[in-house]
């Protein structure tokens, strides 16, 4: 059997969580290689809805290894929560299914603090719209090579150390740059501790993991075009989103990479702040986000909505090679009488099939749009492709014959079994 990775390649929430829940079924281990608890990833299993921002989305599959890479950043606070709220359901959470690299960073509280510090500070333009969970800043002490890392919980003295080093810099930072109080490295470490110590069992190698397992499920979170490197910079989050970074944020060669999954929504959305070029401001908006129930599934936050850009996911296609495409919340789409695909931008007087490189180029383009007829079936009791109305069947060609990859799963509804 072969590996898999799961992306997103939009702005997130594409329902990542949901198909790798899916897939877990035939997967040996799911591990976890980006980002943090900025993540919201639900699965709904027999009607009832789990929201997972840590814990690998395969952990409602008993017996899979759930793992946590060297490229996530990880609060360990909002992991024991997370831990302690899956042991209250009767889900088997203890270490020897659940393991944290000793080389990922922690999201430690003067983190959250700087996230918060600097969007105040900034003017409202210049805002990101971050999730306020300290992963731009924990990312940055990785890069700047003073992070704490979970193999440091073994060593209380050298925590300690770190804790006061990094406050040596970031208090002065808190008081003189953005009039936040200083934060005091003994409480900070006091704090800590008892966290530290009770996750020590949990650390382990996740290279040997991976290779132990003869099917691994890489599970990204956020989406393509909020990439550090290749998404709307500098609306982005703070680490490579990008399916290349599966195999360093987890720790094993890109050789281990088989069949890449690109999840795609059947239209658009995008939460925090950055251009939206097929973004809807009129009544056919504010249905995709009602009829969609899109919501941020860690801040609770609007999420914006519009047309699908196939201008983004070719963009996502050339950075992913993905092998097949997996379509979800086509259901939302039931109901419009029209709906329109996006398949070029006008951009400086001239077509363009790939998104602008310099930055913020995205915030200048118009998009092209092709008309599509609707359908008013309800589609959420689909299960192949024989049961969709033809022109649910003609916009799903279509999105084929664009991107260029063919279509390998189709999501109806929230729950585990609409799919096929
Ligand atoms: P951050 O917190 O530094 O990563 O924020 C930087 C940008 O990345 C966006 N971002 C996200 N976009 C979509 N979904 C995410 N997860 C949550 C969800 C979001 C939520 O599942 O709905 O609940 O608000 C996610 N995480 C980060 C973020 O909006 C910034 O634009
Ligand atoms: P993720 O971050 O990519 O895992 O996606 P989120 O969980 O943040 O957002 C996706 C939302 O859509 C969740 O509320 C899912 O339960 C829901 N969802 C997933 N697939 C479908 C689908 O095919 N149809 C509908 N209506 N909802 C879906
Ligand atoms: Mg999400």
């Amino acid at each position: 059997m072969s590996n898999i990775v799961v992306f997103g390649s939009q702005w997130g929430d594409e329902g990542k969580g949901k198909i790798v829940d899916m897939l877990a079924e035939k997967s040996d281990a799911i591990v976890r290689f980006q980002g943090g608890n900025n993540a919201g990833h639900t699965l709904v299993v027999d009607g009832e809805q789990c929201i997972l921002h840590l814990i690998p989305s395969g952990v409602l599959h008993p017996g899979k290894k759930c793992l946590i890479g060297n490229g996530v950043v990880l609060d360990p606070v909002v992991f024991c929560e997370e831990l302690d709220k899956l042991a209250a359901k009767g889900i088997d959470v203890s270490s020897s299914r659940m393991m944290i690299s000793k080389k990922t960073h922690i999201i430690m509280p003067y983190h959250r603090l700087m996230d918060s510090a600097r969007e105040t500070s900034k003017s409202d333009d210049g805002k990101i719209g971050t999730t306020g969970r300290g992963i731009g800043p924990c990312y940055e002490d990785k890069m700047n090579r003073c992070g704490i890392r979970a193999g440091d919980f073994t060593d209380p003295a050298l925590l300690k150390s770190k804790i006061a080093k990094a406050l040596e810099e970031k208090n002065v930072l808190f008081k003189h740059l953005y009039g936040a109080e200083p934060m005091d490295a003994e409480a900070v470490y006091a704090e800590i501790l008892p966290v530290a110590e009770r996750l020590v069992e949990y650390l382990g190698d996740v290279s040997s993991a991976i290779q132990e397992a003869d099917v691994v499920l890489f599970e990204g979170a956020q989406g393509t075009h909020l990439d550090i490197d290749h998404g709307t910079y500098p609306f982005v989050t703070s680490s490579n989103t990008v399916t290349a970074n599966a195999a360093s944020g987890a720790g094993c060669s890109p050789r281990e990479l088989d069949r890449i999954i690109a999840i795609v929504k059947a239209y658009t959305t995008r939460v925090g702040s950055g251009p939206f070029a097929t973004e809807l401001f009129d009544a056919d908006g504010d249905y995709l986000q009602a009829q969609g129930h899109e919501f941020g599934a860690t801040t609770g936050r609007k999420r914006r909505c519009g047309w699908l850009d196939l201008v983004v996911l070719r963009e996502s296609a050339r950075l992913n090679g993905p092998t097949e495409l997996a379509i979800t919340k086509l259901d939302v789409l039931s109901g419009l009488k029209e709906i329109k695909l996006c398949t070029a931008y006008e951009y400086k007087g001239e077509t363009i099939s790939y998104p602008p490189q310099e930055q913020n180029g995205m915030a200048y383009v118009a998009p092209v749009y092709e008309t599509m007829p609707g359908w008013d079936e309800d589609i959420t009791t689909a299960r192949s492709w024989d049961e969709l109305p033809a022109n649910a069947v003609a916009y799903l060609k279509r999105i084929e014959e664009i991107t260029g990859v063919k279509i390998g799963i189709v999501s109806v509804g929230p729950d585990r079994v609409q799919t096929f």
